[in-house]
């Protein structure tokens, strides 16, 4: 061969091979190969599987041949922008940006479309890069995390949910998520059943605080959102608090790789196997991101089995392993169907797109940074993306997201379980029946609070009954032995008309007993109102003709012997009965204690139009019927009582006036326990009723003030004080004006009863007098006698006279006679 002919060859051989040889479009692909999500490594072999498909495929990009160059953006969004310098400033320019995991897209998308860059992602869920405005060149077949939304709606109104907790990292990809849920869930959530976001808790990076929050709040349905290396801590956290087992539920990200919480992990200080009991049963809602019919021959030309064969051989080959269980959970692994559907789907788009611009007089290979038109026919061709691919069908909406179904997994016995696909488009739930729960029936969102109200015992009510109807009936034997027996002086003497009246107020004050022990057992809540009301009216009413009238007593004779005291006409002498009305009119105490019913009746009227009583219920911290068990009822105990909006005040004016009256009378019985009184014969028995009241009263009502929460305890001081104060005092009053009339000893009795009740000083010049009585009687029995004696000599004298007179005597002799014999009389 010449020189000649040989360089000729040579150009041919040169001109052949150009013309061949196609030309390179240049991705550049960002894969995260560690970090909050890795998806790189599942993604990276299937990205490159579809280039090889691409490249090989005639019919697609002819004169081309895609190729990639890739950076490993670790999921941090900050090295990613350095990463995406690199990658648009090295060398070649670069047509398209191939990203995965949302911050890190976020950040991409933001800046490409400055260097008119389309950014697809294969692996980016999240809700805010279907913004136009801020990410106008970005589309993902990854489908966005909203879509996960509705599905955890439908499980909730499946399960009767209506109160959710949210736990959420802090990044914008989960912010936007659960900001979406709020309004999937205020948008969907029915009146009759309303569902709330009732927890939200949220975590950078250590989430301790946010899970023992979730626990003090009762969180029972738990939403998390949050990465895989996350998602080992928060579990971690969920073992430590025990939020895990049959009372909670999760529902988390379906998108980590099968088997992720045995991943090792420095920074999780849970084994394996105990981050697998906190997990158990959690529910997972992913994007059904493979074509659910697997053996179908896709638009990519192979079909979704053959694709997962071929994957998994290519990462087999990478990973050493040929279990393909262990494979399912590499990161990555469930989108990679995405990421070999993104390089097809910018396929297709490129290939209208070398057609379009070649009408307009440009090719992709001059593609530049500021070449906008290629860009935006680029945009164009992906927005009319529509084939069927190895992950499903491949189309964007207008904000470019996907649309696919949602598939329900649980974890049952450590394995993902697929549990049910629903189309939220249709509103096509297919459910398996496989769910699995701890109790055969799904937690319920709360703990179950039934309010248990706090009732009287009834032992104790019937016992308090039996024993005021005794006082009761003592009281009215009491008034009846009053009535009956006013003839004896020993009852007439004793103001009986106001021991009537204090009988009566006992009877009150004991018939009040077993208002005091009515609650919800046995009056309704509209009708307890009427029983405050009732109970406080006899209770005060009953108070002041019981005591009013014993304090009235007192203060009456303590006039009487202040007066009698001071008057010459009474010193050292006991005031007689007839004489106390000269002193004090009787009406007078009688008005006294009408002012003081006037009072109460005043204030209870009052109280009554501007406060009335209601029924308040108060409630206690709530209590587990067995503490042992760990249970979904708990018991909130409440407590009814009587109460006004100015209760205080209304106490403070009752207990002030009544205090005041308690404090004055027992004074008063002091100063008159020693009073001589006839016509108020149970003085000292009076200041010894009074004494006791006032004391019983003392003890009673701080300690009832003090205990307002023990029912019982509360109910059986307030019953037992009311009780004894009451029989005790008719008792002091009546018992010893009945015994000696009772037992028949009414003569000599009476004066004994007298001479009992008088004191020891009356008692001696009581006995003196009546010596000195005795003493007279007889001077005037012997004085009789002599008057008979003279009286029958006289007469025998007068009968001598007469019959002498016939014999001749004179009248004016017997007249002198009789003088004389008169005299010593
Ligand atoms: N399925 C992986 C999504 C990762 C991300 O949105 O960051």
């Amino acid at each position: 061969m010449t020189p000649l002919t040989a360089t000729l060859f040579l150009l041919f051989l040169q001109l052949f091979s150009t013309g061949c040889e196609k030309k390179k479009l240049l991705i550049g692909g960002m894969f995260p190969m560690s970090g909050g999500w890795a998806g790189g490594i599942g993604c990276l072999p299937a990205t490159q599987l579809a280039l090889h498909d691409v490249n090989k495929n005639e019919s697609l990009l002819q004169d081309y041949e895609l190729e990639l160059v890739q950076v490993d953006s670790k999921c941090m969004p900050g090295l990613s922008l350095k990463k995406m310098y690199d990658l648009l400033y090295d060398n070649e320019t670069k047509l398209i940006l191939l990203t995965g995991c949302s911050s890190v897209s976020t950040f991409v998308a933001q800046a490409a479309h400055m260097w008119n860059l389309t950014v697809l992602s294969y692996g980016s869920s999240s809700p805010a890069l279907s913004d136009r405005q801020r990410f106008p060149t970005f589309f993902r077949t990854h489908p966005s995390a909203t879509l996960n939304n509705p599905t955890r709606l439908m499980l909730f109104k499946k399960y009767g949910w209506q109160r959710i907790a949210t736990l959420q990292q802090t990044e914008e990809v989960f912010t936007s998520t659960i900001k979406n849920l709020e309004e999937v869930i205020k948008a969907g959530s029915s009146v009759d059943a309303p569902i709330e976001i009732t927890v939200r808790q949220s975590f950078q990076t250590d989430p301790s605080n946010a899970v023992k929050s979730l626990k003090m709040q009762d969180a029972r349905i738990i939403v998390g959102v949050f990465y895989e290396d996350m998602a080992r801590k928060v579990f971690c956290e969920a073992y430590r608090e025990k939020l895990y087992g049959k009372k909670y539920v999760w529902l988390i990200i379906g998108w980590y790789p099968d088997l992720w919480y045995m991943k090792p992990d420095p920074d999780v200080d849970c084994t394996p196997e105990q981050l697998k009991i906190a997990l158990e049963g959690h529910l997972t809602t992913e994007v059904v991101q493979y074509n659910l019919n697997g053996a179908k021959v896709t638009d990519t030309g192979i079909t979704t089995n053959s694709f997962l064969e071929r994957l998994e051989t290519v990462l087999q080959k990478l990973n050493g392993s040929d279990d393909s269980a262990s494979l399912s959970s590499l990161a990555g692994f469930v989108e990679a169907p995405l990421a070999y559907d993104a390089i097809w789907a910018l396929s297709f788009a490129l290939n209208k797109t070398i057609g379009d611009l070649k009408i307009k007089g440009l090719s992709l290979e001059d593609f530049t940074y500021q070449d906008s038109v290629t860009k935006d026919t680029i945009l164009d061709n992906l927005n009319k993306t529509d084939f069927e691919g190895v992950s499903g069908r491949v189309s964007f909406t207008s904000t470019g997201d996907r649309i696919a179904k949602i598939q329900i997994e649980q974890m049952q016995n450590g394995i993902y379980r697929k549990i049910g696909v629903y189309d939220y488009m249709s509103d096509d739930l297919t459910w398996q029946d496989n769910d699995d729960w701890e109790d055969d029936h799904p937690p319920a969102d709360r703990t179950l609070i039934i309010d248990k109200l706090r009732k009287i015992s009834k032992l104790l009510l019937y016992i308090m009954v039996v024993l005021s109807s005794v006082g009761v009936i003592f009281s009215v034997s009491a008034i009846l032995f009053n009535i009956c027996s006013l003839r004896y002086s020993i009852v007439r003497n004793s103001l009986p008309c106001m021991n009537t009246l204090i009988a009566c107020g006992c009877i009150i004050c004991l018939a009040c007993v077993p208002l005091f022990g009515i609650d919800g057992e046995w009056a309704s809540v509209e009708k307890y109102p009427t029983f405050c009301q009732v109970r406080t009216w006899m209770i005060m009413i009953g108070f002041t003709l019981s005591y009013g009238t014993m304090f009235v007593k007192v203060v009456y004779s303590w006039q009487i012997s202040k007066i009698s005291k001071e008057s010459k006409a009474f010193k050292n002498a006991a005031v007689q009965p007839d004489s106390v009305e000269l002193l004090i009119p009787k009406w007078k105490p009688y008005s006294l204690l009408a002012s003081l019913l006037a009072l109460d009746l005043i204030i209870l009227i009052v109280w009554q139009k501007l406060d009335p009583l209601k029924r308040i219920v108060d409630s206690f911290p709530t209590e587990l019927p067995d503490a042992s068990v760990q249970s979904d009822i708990k018991f909130q105990p409440l407590l009814e009582r009587c109460s006004s909006k100015h209760m205080t005040a209304w106490i403070g004016i009752t207990y002030g006036y009544k205090g005041f009256l308690l404090i004055v009378g027992l004074f008063l019985a002091y100063e008159t326990r020693n009073v001589k009184i006839r016509a108020i014969n149970d003085l000292r028995l009076l200041a010894m009723a009074v004494y006791n009241i006032v004391v019983l009263c003392l003890i009673a009502v701080p300690v009832t003030l003090i205990i307002p929460n023990q029912h019982n305890a509360r109910f059986a001081f307030v019953s037992v004080a009311t009780i004894i104060s009451c029989v005790l005092t008719v008792a002091l009053l009546f018992i010893p004006k009945m015994l000696p009339i009772l037992s028949n000893r009414l003569d000599m009795d009476e004066e004994e009863t007298q001479k009992s009740l008088l004191n020891h000083e009356n008692e001696k010049r009581y006995d003196e007098l009546k010596k000195k009585n005795e003493r007279i009687k007889q001077e005037i029995s012997q004085k009789e006698n002599q008057i008979q004696k003279l009286h029958a000599a006289l007469q025998r004298k007068y009968t001598t006279q007469l019959s002498s007179e016939d014999q001749g005597t004179s009248d004016s002799a017997f007249c002198e006679d009789n003088s004389k014999e008169q005299e010593p009389l």
